[in-house]
């Protein structure tokens, strides 16, 4: 991640006045995208594609959950989850236009439209995006009712977790302007219980919610999986990650899928440029880079 805004000069000893006063400016990488309040900021429409899904996004570790779901979907022979990807940049504020804003009033990506129904059903939160899809097309979530609990379990499990590894730990490992070893032993420990409770899970089951891939993984992996794969944070020595035997099996094994190696590049505007598709309206649309990618790591 980029846009870091500097500095911030925050005095030792603070002590909360009465009432919060907003600072003016926050620092830290992401600090300028953060507002008090909720609301669009600008009038804006959203393009729409010629697919019914309209996914509006970006290739964070939430945009990807719901991108390699559709190519999953897709590489399954599901036709009718193809779809119209379209990037939302939040650093530049997209995120507060007002078509963004109709469809997800909490002004974060990933967010969808589904054209198929009458009226459009909008869609955000990545959780409740991907149970969306797993009903639609009757995939990847269990139909008996034990194991579509326990599936369930792991998906709520992440929506709940992630923000502690994300939000607490990420952001104070890799994005705040200071240091703080406080906050940072906070949600290291958090963090490491959270991959201990995924290694214990992982030692008797192939996948999360037993033996078949499912909306659990897909919700976890580009969060956890990336976090021992190194690909977020750098952090995998800080967190001993290859301690994890289990989670690391399990991420490699999803890593391999032709439809992950895809999902993960929608909606890229970092990192290297073959790994990037900014956009996507079809399958072919990888073709080029995707070759570009065999050969890179050939
Ligand atoms: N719980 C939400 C979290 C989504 C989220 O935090 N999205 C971030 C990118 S990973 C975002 O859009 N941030 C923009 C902002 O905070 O203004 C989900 O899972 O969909």
């Amino acid at each position: 991640m980029s846009d870091n805004d500097g500095p911030t000069a925050y005095p030792e000893g603070y002590v909360p006045a009465t009432v919060w006063q907003e600072p003016a400016a926050l620092g830290g990488t992401w600090g300028s995208t953060n507002r008090p309040v909720a609301g669009a900021t600008h009038d804006k429409a959203l393009p729409v594609g010629k697919h019914a899904l309209q996914l509006h996004s970006l290739a964070t570790p939430n945009g990807v959950k719901v991108t390699v779901m559709l190519e999953e979907l897709l590489a399954a022979g599901y036709t009718e989850a193809e779809y119209d990807a379209w990037l939302i940049r939040i650093g530049d504020g997209d995120q507060f236009g007002s078509g963004f804003v109709a469809l997800n009033p909490n002004s974060k990506i990933p967010a969808l439209l589904d054209r198929s129904v009458e009226p459009p059903q909008r869609v955000f939160e990545s959780g409740s995006i991907l149970l969306y899809l797993a009903e639609k097309f009757g995939a990847f979530l269990p139909g008996e009712h034990a194991a579509r609990t326990e599936c369930l379990s792991w998906l709520f499990w992440q929506m709940g977790s992630a923000p502690y590894l994300g939000g607490g730990f990420g952001h104070f490992y890799a994005y705040a302007p200071l240091k703080i070893e406080y906050c940072i032993d906070r949600f290291t420990m958090e963090t490491k219980r959270q991959l201990d409770v995924l290694d214990r899970q992982l030692a008797d089951n192939t996948y999360l919610a037993g033996d078949n891939y499912t909306i659990a993984d897909i919700a976890v992996w580009p969060w956890y999986g990336a976090l021992v794969l190194n690909r977020v944070y750098a952090a995998a020595e800080f967190l001993e990650a290859d301690s994890y035997g289990n989670v690391i099996r399990w991420a490699k094994a999803i890593d391999e899928r032709p439809a992950v190696k895809r999902g993960v590049m929608v909606n890229k505007n970092f990192g290297a440029p073959q790994t990037q598709l900014h956009e996507r309206h079809a399958a072919s649309d990888f073709h080029e880079r995707t070759e570009d990618r065999i050969a890179d790591d050939s």
